[in-house]
């Protein structure tokens, strides 16, 4: 389904003027600061959208289908990612998962993906499932393996993620490795690390010189015992000792209950080894849920510190980090759920562009702490809903994208287009 600019246009005309009220509010508060240069920046920054978070997702104990209209083929997928991009203008990327989502023709999804203006973010491979007809089992484990024919086959598989996200124009592989163990005694750790190091550098060997690799770690699930990368740690161990194209990436989920996930990304980044981002959110475990929907505040003082950490070392906040959400749909229309992803994350964005870095400088050098707590909240505190808006505003993009989304009833055209029972590739 596509939406036109007419569409969109007369959309925005019936919000304006209490959006522009909202603004003009949002001006004279923040008169001292340069609110040009944070829209600029917000209509530059970018969140790719995970080809599997398209349609339904489900928990072990089960799936039920929702909205129905769910993406059939990869070209839908593209598609949906294209409505999106439309409504909120900030969500100009897909990052696929090989297999589910294998490209046949590469030129033409290129060219269909450039129609929506979007691009392919990093490449994800995937040795968590075994494949059919694949010879070899991942139960125990894929490039930490004892047995070298199943880790050769792992190998394999991500050298070959990497030619498809070559011919698609992408620039990176994300690697998560659900390898681990699930009882004491299972694994020898050292061995498990060292065969896991030995097949990555294989893999980083087959990697093009413009492009990363991004360590992806997991705290726990599907092993239980250990994880062979499980922390920040050890993901920064393997990337440190890979070389200058290899990064960890933060899957905002996939901590220790409470981990100060804040002070992970400023270090990450102060040794200049934060690559990428899956956003989400959660309770409990690796839950999946909505970015900002449970704890925003972290969300906030996480962006607080990219932003610092990012601005120490002069990088594009746009270009210099891959931006994506990881999330699972299990009771919302996964399309507005994605939409509520990118509209918290840019949010959140907004605030930490906004937080007084000076008068925290001062506040932190003289051990003020009061002070140093009223500038953050101070800033998170204030609804900067507005100046999202605007950005999206110049971007061409909807003023509400959900609320345009509905008006339009796209879900119900997708159903009609695709179907009630159709059901997306993935988990
Ligand atoms: C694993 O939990 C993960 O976060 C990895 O990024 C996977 O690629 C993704 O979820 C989908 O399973
Ligand atoms: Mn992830």
């Amino acid at each position: 389904m596509n939406i036109e600019q007419n569409q969109i246009e007369k959309h925005n005309d019936s919000l304006l003027t209490s959006h522009q009220r909202k603004l003009n509010f949002l001006k004279e508060e923040w008169s001292h600061v340069d609110l040009e240069s944070v829209i600029q920046k917000l209509v530059d920054f970018q969140i790719a959208i995970p080809s599997w978070a398209l349609g339904t997702g489900g928990t072990r104990f089960g799936r039920f289908a929702i909205s129905g209209g769910e993406p059939r083929t990869i070209e839908e997928k593209i598609e949906d990612v294209g409505l999106l991009h439309a409504l909120n203008a900030a969500s100009g990327a897909i990052s696929l998962h090989i297999p589910w989502d294998i490209p046949q023709d590469a030129a033409a999804l290129k060219t269909l993906a450039s129609s929506y203006g979007l691009k392919f973010d990093a490449m994800n491979s995937n040795t968590f499932q075994d494949q059919a007809g694949s010879p070899h089992s991942y139960k125990f484990g894929s490039l930490q393996n004892v047995n070298k024919a199943i880790r050769k086959q792992a190998i394999e598989h991500n050298i070959e993620v990497i030619k498809h996200g070559v011919a698609l124009g992408s620039d990176a592989l994300t690697v998560w490795l659900a390898d681990g163990s699930c009882f004491p005694g299972q694994l020898n750790f050292r061995n498990a690390f060292e065969n896991t190091l030995e097949s990555l550098h294989e893999i980083y060997a087959a990697l093009p010189d413009d492009w990363k690799i991004f360590v992806e770690y997991k705290a726990f699930e599907p092993n239980f015992y250990s994880t062979t990368v499980g922390d920040w740690g050890q993901s920064l161990l393997y990337a440190s000792k890979l070389g200058k194209k290899a990064y960890t990436l933060v899957d905002l989920g996939h901590h220790l209950p409470n981990a100060n996930i804040e002070q992970i990304v400023a270090l990450l980044l102060m040794e200049g080894k934060l690559g990428g981002f899956h956003f989400n959110d959660s309770k409990y475990g690796d839950d999946d849920l909505t970015a900002g929907s449970i704890k925003p505040y972290q969300l906030f003082l996480i962006f607080n510190e990219l932003v610092e950490g990012m601005d120490a070392k002069n990088m594009n906040h746009a270009k210099d980090m891959g931006w994506m959400i990881d999330a699972s749909h299990n009771v919302k229309d996964p399309l507005e759920d994605l939409l509520q992803s990118v509209e918290a994350i840019m949010i959140a964005y907004a605030q930490a562009l906004l937080v007084d870095r000076k008068a925290l400088k001062a506040a932190q050098d003289n051990n003020d702490v009061a002070a140093a707590q009223e500038i953050l909240q101070n800033t998170f505190r204030s609804d900067l809903r507005a100046v999202v808006a605007e950005a999206r505003l110049r971007a061409g993009a909807a003023l509400s994208p959900i609320g345009l989304y509905r008006d339009l009833q796209c879900r119900q055209s997708l159903v009609k287009q695709r179907g009630l029972n159709t059901v997306a590739t993935g988990l």
